[in-house]
């Protein structure tokens, strides 16, 4: 990487928003996940705010035939977290009437319309989501944008940014931006992910982040847990979440879940994880999804994954009627659909390659949503979190589409699954497109490719942990 240069990355901002100023008749494209959907919004209100004319456009990836099909829609066109891995496909296309905010990894390319933090030293993995860096453009564009902040940190929480228990670098700057626009709130409390909409026993089993052993996965020892502590799982007819909880309730839980892990020897940095700071928006209605980082990204994740990404970003520009109440219908479908995808996953059983776990779901899982169903079944209790998962589904054409998944324990060691897959392009060829973070990642290919990609993929995985490549 880069050696660091904050101001360089704002000039280049700044650089940007000039040319969005003295342009018009934009087209919008913005990856369909919720870092993808705040970066659109966050976009959009801000070309919006001046008067600028535009449409948008979600993809699920930004393919080589996706970039055809966008020829001649538009006088310009602004490409939102993905485009950095495609810079020579899209000159090709677009010659310079474009621009890239992106955060992924990305090769040194000369293009001057390419706003990448990764390119000023300012690690695009771990401190700075897409909605991160068009936040940065917005408030180059007019710092009044800075109301957007809350977007940022949505898309940056989307995007599974947070380590040991809070943002990091550059997101906490805009963090304390959005707190002094009024737009966000931090405190320091249990981070698992549902204390406004999970009741308490599955905020307890499915929580990932970390792994609560004994607990994670297992809806019978969380009952008898939250009993054993004198806490009463229902009020009236309704489930309790942890929202619902007194605040001596809920320091009563959070010491014993760290009693608990404590007794199990849990790490001190995974302990960290589990209380820290949660972001929380207060403009929105408490007791709403939308009030909490996390779940804000839940539903824009719910809508992308359904083709309803226009719904989310709708969501995300204040529209609390039509789009807010379908949103509602997909969360409630998403978590449902992943229910069921792990389920399918914990009866068939993970095959344990050398250095990784594989699942082939067939089609069986959605391709959209195979990737979280990976995460999750980190949460089972028969599978320890020694090797990544990657799992195989079917796109529409037919196609394979393979996600990754690791966790923080993993990549500290040296994992880079996005720059695997980058590499796999370039050495297996034949229209393998892939690419993503270190502990997420996908690709897609065709189906007589899955034998070459699978013994690829083992002796990749095996040379990072090894320490081979990874400094
Ligand atoms: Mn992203």
């Amino acid at each position: 990487m880069q050696e660091r240069n904050e101001a360089r990355f704002k000039e280049k901002a700044a650089e940007l928003a000039e040319w969005v100023k003295a342009k018009n008749h934009f087209l919008l494209v913005y990856n369909h996940d919720a870092d993808g959907i705040s970066s659109g919004a966050i976009t959009a209100t801000a070309l919006k705010r001046i008067g600028k004319s535009f449409s948008s456009k979600p993809l699920k990836q930004l393919y080589k035939e996706e970039i055809e099909k966008l020829k001649g829609k538009a006088e310009n066109f602004i490409f939102v977290d993905f485009g950095s891995g495609q810079l020579g496909e899209l000159k090709k296309a677009f010659k310079t009437s474009f621009a890239v905010v992106d955060h992924h990894q990305t090769k040194e390319e000369e293009f001057k319309l390419h706003l990448n933090p990764m390119l000023f030293g300012v690690d695009g993995g771990s401190e700075i989501s897409a909605a991160g860096t068009c936040y940065v453009l917005a408030t180059a564009i007019d710092e009044k944008n800075s109301d957007l902040a809350a977007l940022a940190i949505v898309g940056a929480v989307g995007d599974m940014q947070e380590s040991g228990g809070a943002l990091q670098g550059f997101n906490r700057k805009i963090l304390q931006e959005g707190i002094e626009a009024g737009v966000l709130e931090k405190k320091t409390d249990l981070r698992l992910y549902g204390r406004v909409s999970r009741p308490l026993v599955q905020f307890l089993q499915f929580s990932t982040n970390p792994i609560i052993p004994m607990l994670t996965g297992s809806e019978e020892k969380c009952i008898k847990f939250l009993s054993a502590n004198g806490i009463e799982l229902k009020q009236g007819e309704k489930w309790r979440s942890y929202n619902d909880l007194s605040g001596e309730e809920k320091k009563k839980l959070a010491s014993a879940l760290i009693v608990h892990m404590h007794s199990f020897n849990v790490e001190e940095w995974k302990i960290k994880e589990l209380i820290g700071e949660v972001y929380t928006l207060p403009k929105e209605k408490s007791e709403t999804p939308l009030s909490d980082a996390k779940e804000f990204a839940t539903v824009l994740n719910s809508c992308g994954r359904h083709s309803k990404a226009e719904t989310a970003l709708k969501v995300c520009m204040g529209n609390r009627k039509e789009a807010y109440t379908e949103a509602l219908v997909l969360l409630a479908e998403h978590r449902k659909q992943l229910r069921e995808g792990i389920e399918l996953m914990q009866q068939k059983g993970l095959e344990e390659k050398e250095h990784f776990y594989f699942f082939d779901t067939g089609n069986k899982i959605k391709d959209s949503i195979i990737g979280i169903v990976a995460g999750m079944i980190y949460s089972s209790q028969t599978v320890a979190p020694i090797k990544p998962i990657i799992a195989l589904s079917r796109t529409d054409d037919g196609d394979i589409k393979a996600s990754g998944r690791a966790t923080s324990e993993l990549t500290r060691r040296g994992l880079n699954l996005g720059k695997i897959f980058k590499e796999m392009e370039k050495e297996i060829g034949k229209g393998l497109e892939g690419g993503g973070h270190r502990i997420a990642a996908g690709v897609k290919f065709r189906e007589e490719l899955r034998e070459e990609f699978l013994e690829k993929l083992d002796k990749k995985i095996g040379e990072q942990l090894a320490g081979k490549i990874y400094k």
